[in-house]
């Protein structure tokens, strides 16, 4: 398949390029591998091919980093727990303008770029959207010229590789470094101590004054940097990603050693190896061990060290930090960096409370991704002060002048007091990490208008009375590189022959493309184009799993986490009633479809462990069933990642975003559904809200409660029963699973998960099924009138421009960082 270049060169400079390339590759292969072609392993291959494209970024990366030294503006410091990049390779190949010359540079030595593309592991430094967007956003701050670092954690382990057993989700260690990674260089020089523990020492002086505090931690780590250089669109600047490995300060300790204790003398070695270890893979509860808290506060005060160093070498003192900074906090789990920079700039510079909380406030941005209840971070006061008691003496502090502030107002009752409190009192006491980023930052922003309104209104509702103007929105975005440009080379090609090439630099000018939205013959080109994807998808279908596929059946498709509030479990229920219907009345014309899900479940999520057990036993039950005729699949594709999303999407006819109203902050995916010319069906909720705004309410189909009847519904205790009782449908589909139609085997395992819809139906399942049932009936009938469903989908390419992270970077640029872009 074609892959798309994004600056045609002349011929011949283009020729000249390709066999200096090829030439390179055979010396990296030699110099720096070792190897000779002849006995060269792909993934030799790869590791050439990636250095000898990295050294040509490095020179632009050197440039990038020389031009923010000399111009001394404001940089931004991205610190974010999670970076799920997925493969740098393309990416990077196809931001250069490289990747077109690299596939014949290597088909020289007989070599399929797409094969060795292929071995390339996934960056699964993070869960899902949350790390997701982190990812986008170093790719357009890049792409639109802002001088950025990333800083985050270099997890020896990302997100753990799922297999499925028997329909279960089995949860096996990822091993992304096995092979090394080529993309990084290791900073050894540039390492910062992080200590934990110990005891605060009070230094007064002569005349007994209380001069300064000073940190003696009882335990301490090295941080050392590992750099990824990350390349904006066609090369413009190249960034940095500074990920954090945890090093002993004594790698052995020699007494213990020389005594014999040879096991014992690696006892520091060990711990800082734990450390950085293994990424927490529960996205949306908190997991509240020690060691997260420890990950937490490792990388933020090394990200903090780094960047109070930087700003140190070229300014005099730290008062000027709010003009050269911004720092952002990816939801809190670097907040405790704010406490951080407070002891710096007290303990070590020697500004005093005011002066500290006055950088500190003008320094820190803060952006929240959830409003869910258990993902809200605290950590148990004892266990704080343990760890880090200086920086509890700080946020204490802190605290003191919020509640002072809050108190001196009379608008505040005791309750609206309490509720700000940095330290939530009630029963066990805790450190409450969303009041310290919100106090700590000048900027509070949510990632849709629909979340923003609720954190203004809910978790957020007291300091936003205290504090009015700091809550704002930015509506998230995602990389139109990585999500259009190079995931559907197909649809990209057939682009540029209708509006030319301006989209790929100015992602608007996919508009142009409304004027062709009824065009039969484009019509049919696109769909020829969506079918070419799906004969795609139906090949790695057919090699990791042996299901075959019927491309013209109508691919719906929900991946993501795993989650109740998701609700894929309402999915698999329409899909069961489907199976029912198609059954019982198999003389009707059905619409072939096939029902794809992925995604995975927190360990220790029981309930989302269940549903996929269920959407594998459906799955198993439906397509062996010879009644259904091949009418309906079900497929549940195992370890889903970045890859594979690139790989599915644009294989998409239906994308599923069906959360229940109020709970999905954003959503990205839906984004990029699409972009890439799939139709929505969900409900009002985070950015659906505006995706509707921009495609037109006659483009996309919304079913389902608003969030405000499902905060009234669980605010009165609703009766899902008597709704259950009044749907046929809904009823038998329930019964089906519950009585072990899916698990002859263990008839009763689902009686739980499907009795807790019957009780309290939580995320209102059962209210919303016959509402999403009829979309669905909606949905088939515009699949059938074809003409009217390419319409549809084209113009949702042609309209959600609007999505790109590039234009939600340049908001966070022009109104909360105030850097240019
Ligand atoms: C402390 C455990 C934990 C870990 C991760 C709690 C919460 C998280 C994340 C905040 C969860 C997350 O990824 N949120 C998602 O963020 C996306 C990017 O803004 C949004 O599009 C999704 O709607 C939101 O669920």
């Amino acid at each position: 398949m074609a892959k798309t270049s994004p600056s045609p060169k002349p011929a011949a400079a283009k020729q000249v390029d390709v066999l200096k390339l090829a030439a390179e590759i055979i010396e990296c292969l030699k110099y720096r591998v070792g190897k000779e072609p002849s006995v060269a392993t792909r993934h030799d291959w790869l590791t050439a091919s990636i250095k000898v494209v990295r050294d040509r970024v490095i020179d632009r990366w050197i440039d990038s980093t020389r031009r923010a030294y000399d111009q001394n503006g404001k940089r931004v410091y991205y610190l974010s727990m999670e970076f799920l990049i997925g493969r740098l390779m393309r990416d990077a190949f196809s931001n250069l303008g490289l990747m077109d010359s690299m596939r014949e540079a290597l088909a020289i030595h007989d070599v399929d770029i797409d094969i060795i593309a292929a071995l390339e592991p996934d960056a699964a430094l993070g869960n899902g959207g949350l790390g997701r967007l982190a990812a986008c956003f170093m790719e357009s701050m890049a792409s639109v010229d802002i001088p950025a670092h990333g800083y985050g954690i270099r997890y020896v382990h990302g997100l753990f590789r799922q297999e499925i057993h028997d329909g279960w989700q089995v949860e096996l260690p990822e091993t992304w470094l096995e092979h090394g990674n080529p993309w990084e260089f290791e900073r050894r020089e540039g390492a910062y101590e992080v200590g934990f523990g110990g005891k605060v020492a009070s230094i007064t002086s002569k005349d007994g004054r209380l001069e300064r505090h000073v940190w003696k931690p009882n335990e301490r780590f090295l941080a050392v940097a590992f750099d990824t250089p990350v390349v904006g669109w066609r090369g413009k600047r190249v960034n940095t990603l500074r990920l954090w490995s945890a090093m002993p300060v004594d790698p052995i300790l020699l007494d213990a050693f020389n005594a014999g204790d040879h096991i014992g003398a690696l006892r520091e070695s060990n711990k800082a190896e734990a450390l950085t270890r293994v990424l927490y893979p529960a996205d949306s509860h908190q997991a509240g061990q020690e060691l997260r808290l420890r990950q937490e506060y490792f990388f933020s005060a090394a990200s903090i060290q780094d960047i109070v160093r930087r700003h140190l070498s070229q300014n005099e003192s730290l008062s000027s930090l709010p003009e050269k900074a911004a720092i952002h906090l990816n939801d809190t789990h670097p907040a405790i960096a704010v406490a951080e920079l407070m002891r710096l700039l007290m303990d070590v510079h020697g500004h005093d409370f005011d002066e500290a909380w006055h950088i500190t406030r003008h320094t820190f941005a803060y952006t929240n991704h959830t409003l869910l209840p258990e993902a809200l971070e605290s950590w148990p006061v004892p266990l704080f002060e343990r760890l880090l008691p200086r920086h509890m003496q700080i946020i204490y502090a802190i605290n003191a002048e919020i509640l002072l502030k809050a108190r001196s107002s009379d608008d505040f009752t005791e309750d609206q007091v309490r509720s700000i409190s940095l330290i939530h009192e009630d029963g066990e006491r805790r450190v409450r990490m969303g009041n310290l980023a919100f106090v700590g930052a000048f900027s509070v922003n949510g990632v849709s208008a629909l979340h923003t309104d609720l954190m203004k209104e809910t978790v957020f509702a007291d300091l936003h009375k205290l504090y009015p103007n700091r809550i704002n929105n930015k509506t998230n975005g995602i990389t139109p590189r990585r999500w259009l440009l190079q995931c559907n080379p197909g649809l990209v090609g057939l682009l540029r022959e209708t509006i030319g090439d301006r989209f790929m630099d100015d992602i608007d000018a996919l508009r142009d493309l409304d004027a062709y939205a009824d065009d039969t013959a484009f019509q049919e080109r696109f769909a020829a184009v969506k079918r070419a994807n799906k004969e795609q998808l139906v090949g790695l279908v057919a090699d990791r799993m042996g299901i075959r596929l019927d491309p013209s059946a109508l691919f719906d498709v929900q991946i993501k986490r795993i989650h109740e509030y998701k609700r894929q479990l309402l999915n698999i229920i329409e899909t069961v009633a489907l199976y029912d219907q198609i059954r019982s009345r198999p003389e009707k014309d059905w619409l072939p479809r096939v029902k794809f899900f992925a995604g995975k479940a927190a360990p220790s999520y029981h309930n989302a462990k269940l549903i996929i057990k269920l959407a594998n036993d459906v799955a198993r039950v439906i397509n062996s069933d010879p009644s259904v005729r091949g009418l309906l699949k079900v497929v549940f594709l195992p370890n889903y990642n970045v890859s594979m999303a690139e790989v599915i999407i644009p294989a998409a006819d239906l994308s599923e975003q069906i959360s229940t109203a109020g709970l999905e902050a954003s959503g990205t995916g839906n984004m990029k559904f699409a972009l890439n010319g799939a139709l929505t069906i969900g409900t009002l909720d985070g950015a659906n809200v505006e995706i509707r705004e921009c495609v037109g309410d006659e483009n996309i189909v919304i079913f389902g409660l608003k969030a405000d009847e499902v905060a009234a519904r669980r605010a009165e205790g609703h009766n899902p029963r008597a709704v259950i009782e009044a749907s046929q449908e809904l009823r038998q589909a329930l019964e089906a699973i519950s009585s072990g139609v899916f698990s002859p085997d263990q008839p009763d395992l689902y009686k739980d998960l499907i009795g807790g819809l019957y009780e309290h139906d939580w995320f209102m399942v059962a209210v919303d099924f016959d509402s999403y049932a009829d979309a669905q009936r909606r949905v088939d009938g515009i699949w059938r009138e074809s003409p009217r469903w390419y319409g549809m989908t084209i113009r949702n390419t042609a309209r959600v421009g609007w999505f790109s992270s590039d234009r939600t970077i340049r908001q966070y640029a022009n109104e909360i960082w105030k850097v240019p872009a």
